[in-house]
């Protein structure tokens, strides 16, 4: 595993937890942690429980004992390090975004597409596809229970920059981070919506706004922020995000959507809400009550119609039989395990797992169209490559 902060964390949970509740065609064995700072990285490795620390991802490289490398860390190292690693023969598990830009991306993707012609397989971790309110929308969707998806509603709402004294983190580096809550949380929600209906962003119009240009730079870091220093810099990337875009394909061919993404939604923590629309049926998720699913049947008898809560904690949604009694409730961190499961899986059947670095180059094509489309007056910018 490249990386310890935040994802280091979420990621090595799941690879503790996920060969405990699932089956597995291979036991994952939690070999090498690193990261730059050899005092944290083994602080790190003590806690989450591998056997060794390291400061050089070039030596897990060439460890002949990795098969897998677990990319967690930030984007700027994305492309430099999956493409060694698959060149090397090790299946790759890289963070989402892919990248911070559309041709490291492409990169990627080449060095995948060579690694995948000899067995050695890739994916992007847009971990919340794995939740299973997530997993049973789709399956509605699938099923054909909302008809054609017309409107599409998404919004990845968070507050933890709404205090203007709050420090800089890599996060609001556009060298580190690529862009802001665009790529960082705005791209869950691209995901997610493409994920449930099948489409594609084939084109979009957007606006950026960073609100605070200034912060005091990082001490300590805590969680997603940290304590403040003495000393100021500057925000390089986007605080907000909105846009407009149009679908293709899938269950929402010819669909419109509305999208959000920001750090200073006040008093909303880790809101991802997803609304599909469609002729026969909706559906309407809230990831800050990630167990429940509502959904409206419209072609229920007129009187009886109305959004009906699913708690989806039954054995019949993904991933639930594994867990508790019917009933009992699954966290933030349980994505991660589910994602573990589903890479070990496509690793030991010989299958392409998804998503798939294609899949993340798409993806960063819409990221790269909105900040083309927000530069030039939200002008209509389409997410394919120019030919
Ligand atoms: C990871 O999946 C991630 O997108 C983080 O990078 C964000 O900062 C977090 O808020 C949501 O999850």
């Amino acid at each position: 595993m490249i990386g310890y902060g935040f994802m280091g964390a979420a990621h090595s949970q799941g690879w503790r937890v996920a060969p405990r509740f699932f089956d597995l065609d291979a036991e994952p064995v939690m070999a090498t942690i690193v990261g730059r700072d050899a005092e944290r990285v083994e602080a790190a490795r003590a806690r989450f429980g591998w056997q060794r620390s390291e400061t050089d991802w070039r030596r897990v490289i060439d460890d002949p004992a990795i098969d897998v490398v677990d990319i967690c860390s930030p984007g700027s190292s994305h492309a430099e390090i999956a493409i060694a690693a698959l060149d090397a023969g090790k299946h790759v598990l890289c963070e989402k975004p892919l990248a911070n830009t559309v041709e490291e991306a492409e990169a990627m993707v080449a060095a995948a597409e060579r690694a995948a012609a000899r067995g050695v397989r890739s994916m992007v971790g847009f971990s919340y596809r794995r939740v299973p309110a997530i997993g049973f929308a789709r399956r509605l969707v699938q099923e054909g229970r909302l008809g054609v998806v017309r409107q599409v509603r998404a919004q990845y709402l968070q507050d933890w920059l709404s205090d203007e004294n709050g420090p800089m983190t890599w996060r609001l580096d556009k060298t580190a981070a690529g862009s802001g809550s665009l790529g960082d949380i705005g791209a869950h929600a691209v995901d997610l919506v493409e994920h449930l209906t099948g489409a594609r962003l084939s084109a979009v119009s957007g606006t950026l706004a960073t609100f605070v240009e200034e912060r005091p730079l990082l001490g300590e870091t805590v969680g997603l922020s940290g304590t403040a220093s003495e000393q100021r810099g500057r925000v390089t990337v986007d605080d907000a995000a909105w846009f407009t875009a149009r679908l293709a394909g899938g269950a929402a061919d010819g669909a419109i959507g509305a999208f959000e993404a920001t750090r200073y939604a006040t008093g909303r923590k880790n809101a991802l809400r997803i609304e599909l629309s469609g002729s026969q049926g909706a559906i309407a998720f809230d990831l800050e009550a990630m167990n429940e699913l509502q959904f409206y049947d419209a072609t229920a008898p007129a009187g009886e119609q109305g959004f009906t809560r699913i708690i989806a904690t039954e054995p019949e949604h993904p991933y639930m039989a594994n867990w508790w009694p019917t009933g009992h409730a699954i966290g933030y961190e349980h994505a991660f395990s589910h994602e573990v499961v589903d890479f070990v899986a496509a690793i030991t059947a010989g299958t392409d797992p998804e998503p798939s670095f294609a899949d993340g180059l798409h993806i960063q094509r819409v990221l790269a169209a909105v900040e083309a489309s927000a530069a030039a007056g939200s002008a209509w910018t389409p997410t394919r490559r120019e030919s």
